[in-house]
């Protein structure tokens, strides 16, 4: 009877190790497969290992932000001095209005698009990719999704160049969080050699609790004297954005 219940046992660990071990390998060729098609003409094969080699077989509480810099050396990001937009709190209405015009955020490059809205992690003592179960910014820090983001848009501040902007929602009570990969970040990286100045929208909707006077952007501005950069910031409603962004891609930032 002991044998036999010690075999069950082991017949029960053993499918669930099978089970376990398929999952994996069916998630990563989920992700595998959108990672190929949003990566398109690029050297696709050497920047999925880069990416990998990041979070697989490890721990995925463990990832560091500098995990992520053999693929940020595999694809590079340019500068496009005059038309990075930044962004905190803001993504749809920044995604879509970056879409029609000259503006590039993180999602334009190709590491933003092709990761974005993703979910990855790894496991110690397996070579799979899951996209299931993985640990967010609640469970710990150092997660893969976190520090690939933190680790990317460090890099695309680094670049930001000429004339910056970054979308700001006015409708939370504190639109600049130092909490934020924004505040946190990107405002951090930006050099004063590099970036002449840093022009915030801030987006007006119905909704809206504060607007450029809101005190969270006297840091902001603090922050941008000290570099020796220009800070600007314009309250620009919903509307008006939706209105720029038929404008011709040539008004580059002079419509609002
Ligand atoms: O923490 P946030 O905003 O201030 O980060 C936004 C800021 C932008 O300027 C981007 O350049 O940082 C960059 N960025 C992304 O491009 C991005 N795409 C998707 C940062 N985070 C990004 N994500 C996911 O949204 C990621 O999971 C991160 O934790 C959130 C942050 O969004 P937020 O708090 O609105």
């Amino acid at each position: 009877c002991v044998i036999l219940s010690v075999a069950v046992a082991l017949i029960v660990i053993i499918i669930v190790a099978v089970v376990l071990g398929l999952n994996g390998r069916q998630e990563e060729s989920e992700i595998k497969s959108i990672f190929f098609s949003r990566c398109e003409k690029n050297d696709c094969k050497k920047i999925w290992g880069a990416f990998q080699q990041a979070y697989v077989n490890k721990d995925p509480c463990t990832v560091p932000v500098e995990a992520y810099d053999p693929l940020l050396a595999a694809a590079p990001f340019k500068s496009e001095c005059g038309r990075m937009m930044f962004w905190s709190k803001t993504k749809d209405v920044v995604r879509d209005f970056a879409e029609k015009t000259c503006f590039s955020t993180l999602e334009d490059t190709l590491l933003g698009s092709v990761l974005d809205e993703l979910t990855w992690c790894g496991k110690q003592g397996s070579e799979d990719t899951f996209t299931t179960g993985c640990p967010t910014r609640r469970d710990c820090e150092n997660n893969p999704v976190s520090s690939f983001w933190r680790s990317a848009s460090a890099a695309f501040a680094d670049v930001a160049c000429g004339n910056v902007t970054a979308m700001l929602n006015g409708s939370i009570p504190t639109p600049f969080s130092p909490a934020s990969i924004f505040g946190s970040i990107e405002v951090k990286r930006f050099n004063a050699t590099r970036t002449k100045s840093l022009n915030v929208v801030m987006v007006i909707q119905k909704n809206a609790v504060t607007n450029c006077t809101n005190v969270s952007l006297k840091d902001l501005q603090g922050e941008m004297d000290t570099k020796g950069i220009i800070y600007n910031c314009k309250d620009v409603t919903e509307s008006q954005i939706q209105e720029c962004s038929s404008q011709p891609v040539e008004s580059c930032g002079t419509c609002w």
